[in-house]
């Protein structure tokens, strides 16, 4: 193992494990897995044994998060010194950054800036090259704002999935492969972008019998950029379920998707139902189908949504007004 991170003088500053997920916003137990099954970072122990993290351990923490998040293995990164990761990460923004041609890339309306990246990832999808999906969707996720990988490039994506469903150019199994990765670096995302402490919580699901996570999903990754805490549990989960996880002290929402109302045999019933078990202060948010959202505006304790945009700034709005104690 090249430890060429370990920490240099020994009035080197040195951080316990909280201060190392706060500053890396990479979980304890993926830090100690990690460590333990790849070596990819050797914190120092305390007299007690605790971990003890150096900056450049912290820089290296960074470097590995978004190295991972950008499609590498942290299997084939873990034995590479820290300058070889930094080497590695520059290369990979000068990959992802946009040629000068069409800066600013930001600006641009988010459901146009990634027609390529789309073109590509639905051929990897047609050929079941889950690794290069995988690649190319971290790549995306390192160039564009949060807002720009959800509304500019995995909303299109998901739909040009159903478009081609259609068409028969893919099947149900290649659709499944596709949804397999996308579910997969979200949660990357959701984890790297989740902030530490006391921030609320907020439950992110769909109501029985709708089975389209990606909505709810995308509502979780939404919620961690405005700085709330998300709970995401799936789709398809019954009313009395939603309810209890809203019973936790620090929720203080529960937002729903609805992609396809007729899969719930009385969309209007359920979320009445879960209005009446969810306690009355913890905010229900719906977005979905437009079908849905007409129910869901008939339906009183309901706020509905059109956008993540706008869930994400009645969120942001309202983060700093809700206390949470620890
Ligand atoms: C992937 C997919 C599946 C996968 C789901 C995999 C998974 N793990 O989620 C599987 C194979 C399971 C599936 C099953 C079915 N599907 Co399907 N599916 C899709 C597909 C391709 C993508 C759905 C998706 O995730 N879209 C991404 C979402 C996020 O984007 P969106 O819907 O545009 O949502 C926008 C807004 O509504 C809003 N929003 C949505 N949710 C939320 C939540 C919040 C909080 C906020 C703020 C905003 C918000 O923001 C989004 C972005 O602008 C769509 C095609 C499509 N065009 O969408 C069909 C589609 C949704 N399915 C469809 C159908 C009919 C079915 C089946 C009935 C097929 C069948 N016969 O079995 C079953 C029903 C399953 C069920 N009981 O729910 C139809 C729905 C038709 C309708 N209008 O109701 C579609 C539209 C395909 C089609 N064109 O016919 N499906």
């Amino acid at each position: 193992m090249i430890s060429d991170h370990r920490s240099g003088s020994a009035t080197e500053p040195l951080f316990p494990v909280r201060v190392a997920v706060s500053r890396t916003g990479v979980a304890a137990h993926l830090l100690r897995a990690w460590e333990r099954r790849y070596g990819a970072v050797e914190p120092d122990r305390s007299r007690g044994g605790q971990r003890r993290y150096s900056e450049r351990e912290i820089e290296r923490i960074r470097l590995l998060r978004d190295l991972v998040a950008a499609g590498h293995s942290i299997g084939s990164i873990a034995h590479r010194s820290t300058d070889e990761l930094r080497e590695l990460m520059a290369a990979e923004r000068e990959l992802a950054s946009p040629s000068p041609v069409d800066t600013p890339v930001r600006e641009r309306r988010a459901d146009t800036l990634f027609h390529e990246e789309l073109g590509t990832a639905m051929s990897a999808v047609e050929d079941r090259d889950t690794a290069s999906l995988r690649a190319l969707l971290g790549r995306v996720a390192l160039s564009a704002t949060s807002f720009g990988f959800v509304q500019g490039f995995i909303v299109p994506l998901l739909r040009e999935l159903g478009s081609a469903w259609k068409r028969g150019s893919i099947g149900v199994a290649e659709e499944h492969l596709a949804s397999a990765v996308i579910r997969e670096v979200l949660g990357v995302q959701i984890q790297a972008a989740e902030l530490p402490g006391a921030v609320p919580g907020v439950v992110c699901t769909t109501p029985s019998g709708q089975l389209h996570e990606f909505g709810a999903l995308l509502a979780a990754l939404t919620a961690a950029h405005a700085g709330w805490r998300p709970i995401y549990a799936g789709p398809d989960l019954p009313s009395v379920e939603i309810a209890r996880l809203a019973e936790s002290p620090d929720v203080r929402a529960v937002a729903l998707s609805v992609l396809h109302p007729s899969a719930s045999s009385s969309l209007e019933d359920l979320l009445a139902e879960v209005r009446r078990a969810t306690p009355a202060s913890v905010k229900l948010y719906l977005g979905g189908h437009p079908a849905a959202v007409r129910t869901g505006t008939a339906t009183p304790g309901f706020s509905v949504l059109e956008s993540y945009e706008e869930f994400r700034d009645v969120l942001a709005e309202s983060a700093s007004l809700l206390r949470v104690d620890t």
